[in-house]
């Protein structure tokens, strides 16, 4: 008998049908044992009746089993039909169950388990029905961040993970032994990447892996992450950016389907009027962040807004290609974007003068010889451009207020874990 999938279950109804996949829970009645299985496609309810003739195998079956079961697909009666539950309307009785692998689960998947044991045992435990959803909505921010992207006319590249240098900065990338006794770095953005692909395509994206190698022990700090990267050339300004990124939020909470406060443009506010509002001096060069949060409470409140834009961060708070406001000096055409208490996004104009960017390394201390590879886009020509990037699993968080970014991390690295903990893992120098 040909596989049919949970989910099309419900056309076979009266109908014999086979059904591969896990037992999700299981209740033994004694007379009769009921189960759930679950396959790609959803979940049903079978039961394996008293003179089924498939008792006997079904009492073996445990918890996450994975099974092969044969049943008819019986329609429920009006009294049992439970209306909110996938294929609440029919059940599978069992006439015969075979057991494709057996299984030894550490725990109850539906008991509450505290973050650390729910890290400790993600392969088990990201087979519950929360984490499947949280990935799903990942898997649609994505996608829909690419949609726009291919809307708005960006074409996509794929960025490397091994960079010569860093462009961050140079302290939070992690080095890597490379050959000849060279170091390389994991890159910590495709910054310098995508910039030379403006050159290239004018505008471009990229969803890449990157790595920060921060002593960092927080909610909102990972040492990889998903980051959604675009840069686009011929701007005005940074506005344009912005316009861009805005553009590309709304699509991505539209196919969410979440329910997120967006009046009809996000608010804008620079920097320092954005610490006159919150009573913090004007010479802090950063919002901390409870700072962050206060701010987004600020836009809720006034704007109607989950989303508030920051613009014109000190230049000395940033990367030395930030582009300097002519208007405001001493200030960048840069922005944060910040989103439910936390900057999800950062971006901004680019230096796009050849000598003014070798200047600009100088300036921050960095060497224009280990930049030379990218400089030379510049040698060649490169209109004025800009971008940004966003955190993937920040944006995840806070659209499903998830506490800590970590849930919305499939294998999330930090400071103390790279799947099983440092302290324990007997691989550890
Ligand atoms: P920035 O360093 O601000 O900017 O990073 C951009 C966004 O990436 C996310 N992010 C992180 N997420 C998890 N863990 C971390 N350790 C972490 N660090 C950053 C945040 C942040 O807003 N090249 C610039 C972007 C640009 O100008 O285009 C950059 O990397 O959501």
């Amino acid at each position: 008998m040909e596989r049919t999938l949970i989910g099309d279950l419900h056309t076979k109804v009266g109908q014999r049908a086979l059904v591969m996949g896990w037992v999700s829970v299981r209740r033994d009645q004694g007379k009769m044992v009921f189960f759930d299985f679950r396959d790609r496609s959803g979940s049903v309810q079978g039961v394996a009746l008293p003179l089924s003739g498939s008792i006997d195998a079904a009492k073996e079956v445990r918890n996450e089993y994975v099974v092969s079961v044969e049943g008819t697909v019986n329609a429920r009666p009006e009294g049992n039909i439970k209306a909110d539950v996938q294929n609440g309307d029919i059940e599978l009785e069992i006439q015969k169950i075979d057991i494709i692998s057996v299984a030894e689960i550490p725990f109850e998947l539906s008991s509450e388990t505290n973050l650390d044991t729910y890290l400790d045992h993600q392969p088990y435990t990201l087979r519950s029905e929360r984490s499947k959803d949280i990935f799903k909505l990942q898997e649609t921010i994505i996608q829909a961040f690419r949609e726009e992207m291919k809307v708005q006319d960006f074409t996509e590249f794929q960025a490397p993970a091994l960079a010569g240098a860093d462009a961050e900065g140079g302290a939070m990338a992690f080095k890597v032994d490379y050959y000849y006794d060279k170091m390389a770095y994991l890159a910590t953005s495709p910054q310098l990447y995508k910039q030379i692909m403006v050159g290239v395509y004018e505008r471009a994206f990229t969803t890449p892996k990157v790595f920060r190698g921060e002593k960092h022990s927080t909610t909102r700090h990972l040492s990889e992450y998903s980051s959604m990267d675009f840069e686009m050339g011929f701007i005005k300004d940074h506005v344009d950016v912005m316009a861009v990124l805005e553009k590309t939020m709304r699509l991505i909470v539209k196919k969410t389907g979440l329910e997120i406060a967006m009046p009809a443009m996000f608010p804008v506010l620079k920097l320092r009027e954005a610490q006159k509002a919150l009573g913090v001096s004007t010479d802090e060069l950063d919002l901390d962040p409870e700072h962050e949060r206060a701010l987004c409470e600020w836009a809720l409140k006034e704007h109607g807004s989950d989303f508030i834009f920051v613009t014109h961060y000190p230049m000395n708070k940033r990367p030395f290609y930030t582009y300097e406001d002519e208007a405001d000096p001493g200030y960048s055409k840069s922005f944060d974007l910040l989103f439910r208490g936390i900057e999800i996004s950062t971006g901004g104009q680019r230096i796009h003068d050849y000598n003014k960017l070798v200047s600009n390394i100088k300036t921050w201390g960095l060497d224009p010889e280990k930049f030379k590879f990218y400089l030379e886009a510049f040698k060649v020509g490169m209109p004025p451009h800009g971008g940004s990037a966003t955190g993937l699993e920040r944006l995840t968080a806070r659209l499903l207020n998830l506490p800590n970014i970590k849930e919305a991390t499939l294998f999330p690295r930090d400071l103390n874990r790279i799947d099983t903990l440092l302290s324990t893992d007997k691989n550890t120098k």
